[in-house]
């Protein structure tokens, strides 16, 4: 057969989401390309998913459903058919809803494929149902989203395509080269164009050539850094007074909570030179048009939704909206005003809700009802969720019913009593709305779904009839469901058609114009439409640092588990992290008489992971970094980065991954 090709779109949790090619050779998926329908794209993509294949085809691949036949862990399972597998779960639900009443269940789901259909459609009809207990969804942007949406309610952020206009750049807890490629371009572009780049990180990820000035913060102390920085411009006289008077409230809450931080007071604490805090405070306000890029990284701590609520804050302080290349991005998501309820009827939902970075003291610790079922799909908690001794240690207990949703044999998914085989991008039918790019996409299935894999809200469906629940949310298909999609859009400034979706595989905003300019085409969506510079959901602890884990001379290293380029969070992990790696300043290292290339333990109250020492400067003293995402057969012990994070929550109910304290010694 000649080969075929395909448009596609990806669908991981990447703010790219690039539009691909797929090519296909007896129904058989031969390569993935990038093209440039989705003009960020620019027709390239990351590696990764250029051999996406891998994962499509992989032995791993779970084909159809399956019982445990092996202890649990042990990976050891039995082929079961479809309905025998629906059987099963529900015959379990009754039983434990009779016994324990429905909130003894819980769903544990995350990420995923990222789309409209695979997640908050049938799934939620079908626990809202069950009475289960609901899921905080918070081992990412819980932080982020709340000062994003108490600050500007989520205003549309400055578009990629737009970075090549600013003449000052600040990328603040983000790593465009990992987790971000299609930005790094327009960086080239504005850096030739004469911009001026800073980066605020523990780590340098860029070369000497590539930046101006790198401030390299001790993690959890970007708050300070930001009020020290506003504290300078009010100093000195650089406030936009106009700006403030007219577009903003509360920014006497703020400037007040920044008097104490002088640059000296900040820099002992971010454990920086105070000079390089007073450099980065002209830079940004001098430069005109100036931009900050946000990212995840400065989120993951117990300071972190404050910490971003201060920097959103900067270019509304000195007036910095309003022209092309001005302003800041973080999450684009807020931009579509999507209208989940009109997917998928449910049922009022209004059980206790448990906060997802707590799995495992959850399902260790006494609860009343205690958890009997877990749930999990789009998700794979015992790589990416804090604590996972403690989460290892609650998918051990037999009188826990797990059942697992997956593409492939995760490390989750050998606890489970009941798997179920799920498709994979390239085999689904979903509507992605990206959260960094500018784009609504539809993505047809390329290949037929390998074995019996099914797609998540036909499954949920399946589930609910199987219940035998007589629900209109239980009689829905995909194909009910991508035109409901593309209605229940709003926020991109014109309707969307489903046919034209389906047709042109892409939409595009409107704002007026492709890329929106803040305060000018797209303002805050806040009651008043001005930026709220000390929001309700962080007042009560508005900007007030906390100190509070360091001190503890048994730990004394910060451990950061950020992406990288590896993988998606874990996903395809599995066979492009092999080996698990710590990465140590040499100072840090000469310090402790280490050598490049050792097995060392990296120990703390949590527990233990043994690995590979890899020496480096671009990690600042005091730090040490293991990648995210990593499976156990990576590391020399089983465990990986989330075997040392703590399952700590900041005032928002963030994830605290990177509050991790940590000894490294020899092996
Ligand atoms: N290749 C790849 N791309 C991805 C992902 C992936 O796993 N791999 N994951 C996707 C997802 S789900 C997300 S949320 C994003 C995340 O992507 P990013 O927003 O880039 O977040 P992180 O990778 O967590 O960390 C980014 C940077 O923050 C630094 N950092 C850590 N702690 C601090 C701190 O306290 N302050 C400051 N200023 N910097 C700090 C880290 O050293 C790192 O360089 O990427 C998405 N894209
Ligand atoms: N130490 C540390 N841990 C972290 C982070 C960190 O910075 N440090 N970052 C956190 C962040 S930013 C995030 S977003 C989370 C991500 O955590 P997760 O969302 O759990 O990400 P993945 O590990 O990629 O797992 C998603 C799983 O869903 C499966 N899947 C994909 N598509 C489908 C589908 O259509 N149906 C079903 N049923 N399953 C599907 C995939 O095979 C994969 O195993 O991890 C967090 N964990
Ligand atoms: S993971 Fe990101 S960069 Fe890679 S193909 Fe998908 S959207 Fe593009
Ligand atoms: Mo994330």
């Amino acid at each position: 057969m000649p080969t075929q090709v395909f448009a596609s779109v990806c669908t991981m949790d990447c703010p790219d989401t690039c539009s691909l090619e797929v090519e296909v050779t007896d129904g058989r998926v031969v390569n993935i390309k990038g093209t440039s329908r989705n003009p960020v794209t620019d027709d390239f993509i990351c590696s990764k998913v250029a051999q996406y294949a891998k994962r499509v085809y992989s032995k791993d691949r779970l084909l159809s459903p399956m019982r445990r036949v092996g202890k649990k862990g042990e990976g050891r399972f039995e082929r079961i058919s479809w309905e025998q597998a629906l059987n099963l779960i529900c015959e379990q639900a009754q039983a434990i809803r009779t016994q324990w009443g429905g909130e003894a269940i819980l769903p544990y789901s995350y990420g995923g494929s990222n789309g409209v259909l695979g997640q908050d459609t049938t799934d939620k009809a079908f626990f809202a149902k069950l009475g289960a207990s609901r899921l905080e969804r918070a081992v990412c942007a819980v932080p982020a989203s709340a000062a994003a949406m108490g600050v500007y309610g989520k205003m549309a952020g400055v578009a990629f395509e737009d970075y090549v206009h600013a003449r000052g750049l600040i990328i603040w807890g983000a790593n465009p080269k990992a987790s971000n490629i299609h930005l790094v371009p327009y960086l080239k572009q504005a850096k030739a164009a004469g911009a001026k780049i800073a980066i605020v990180d523990p780590m340098c990820n860029f070369s000497q050539r590539e930046i101006d000035l790198h401030v390299p913060v001790f993690p959890g102390a970007d708050l300070a850094v930001a009020l020290a920085m506003i504290h300078y411009w009010h100093e000195h006289d650089l406030l936009d007074w106009n700006f403030i008077a007219q577009h903003t409230s509360h920014a006497e809450v703020l400037l007040e909570k920044a008097q104490p931080y002088t640059l000296q007071h900040a820099a002992a604490i971010a454990r920086i030179d105070a000079g390089l805090i007073e450099r980065l405070a002209v830079m940004y306000a001098e430069a005109d048009p100036a931009l900050i890029r946000l990212g995840w990284g400065m989120e993951r701590n117990r300071n972190g939704a404050q910490a971003i609520a201060a920097v959103l804050a900067m270019p509304a302080l000195l007036g910095k909206f309003g022209k092309r290349g001005g302003g800041y991005t973080l999450s684009n998501s807020g931009a579509y005003r999507f209208n989940e309820a009109a997917m998928v009827a449910s049922e009022a939902w209004n059980t206790r809700v448990i906060n997802m970075n707590l799995l495992g003291k959850v399902l260790l610790e006494e609860h009343n009802p205690p958890i009997k079922m877990l749930f999990v799909y789009n998700c794979n908690p015992v790589a990416i969720t804090p604590n996972q001794n403690a989460v290892l240690a609650g998918l051990q207990r037999e009188d826990l019913f797990t059942i697992v949703f997956e593409q492939v044999m995760t490390d989750t998914a050998s606890y489970a009593d009941v798997l179920l085989p799920a498709v994979t991008f390239l085999e689904q039918n979903e509507i992605k709305k990206a959260y960094g790019s500018y784009a609504l996409q539809y993505s047809a299935p390329v290949i037929p779904a390998l074995g019996e894999a099914k797609p998540n809200e036909e499954v949920f469906a399946m589930l609910g009839r199987a219940m035998g629940w007589n629900d209109a949310a239980f009689a829905v298909s995909t194909n009910d469901l991508l035109p409901r999609a593309a209605q229940a859009m709003r926020g991109m400034g014109k309707e969307i058609s489903w046919p034209d979706l389906q047709q042109n595989k892409i939409a595009f905003f409107d704002f007026p114009g492709a890329a929106p300019i803040q305060f000018q085409t797209v303002f805050p969506h806040t009651a008043d439409r001005k930026a709220n510079l000390a929001p309700d959901n962080l007042r009560e602890h508005a900007y007030e640092y906390l100190d509070g884990i360091d001190g503890n001379p048994a730990y004394p290293l910060a451990l950061i588990s950020p992406a990288t380029d590896k993988s998606i969070n874990s996903t395809m992990a599995e066979y492009n992290l092999p080996e698990l790696y710590l990465m140590m300043h040499p100072v840090d290292a000469a310090a402790r008489h280490l050598r490049e290339g050792e097995k060392v333990a990296v120990r703390n109250q949590y527990g233990e992971v043994h690995c590979r020492l890899q020496i480096s400067a671009e990690i600042r003293t005091g730090v040490v970094l293991m990648p995210k995402g990593a499976w156990r057969k990576a590391s020399l012990n089983g465990r990986t980065a989330n075997a040392l994070a703590p399952d700590t929550l900041c005032a928002v109910g963030g994830a605290c991954f990177n509050d991790a304290r940590v000894e490294v010694k020899r092996l």
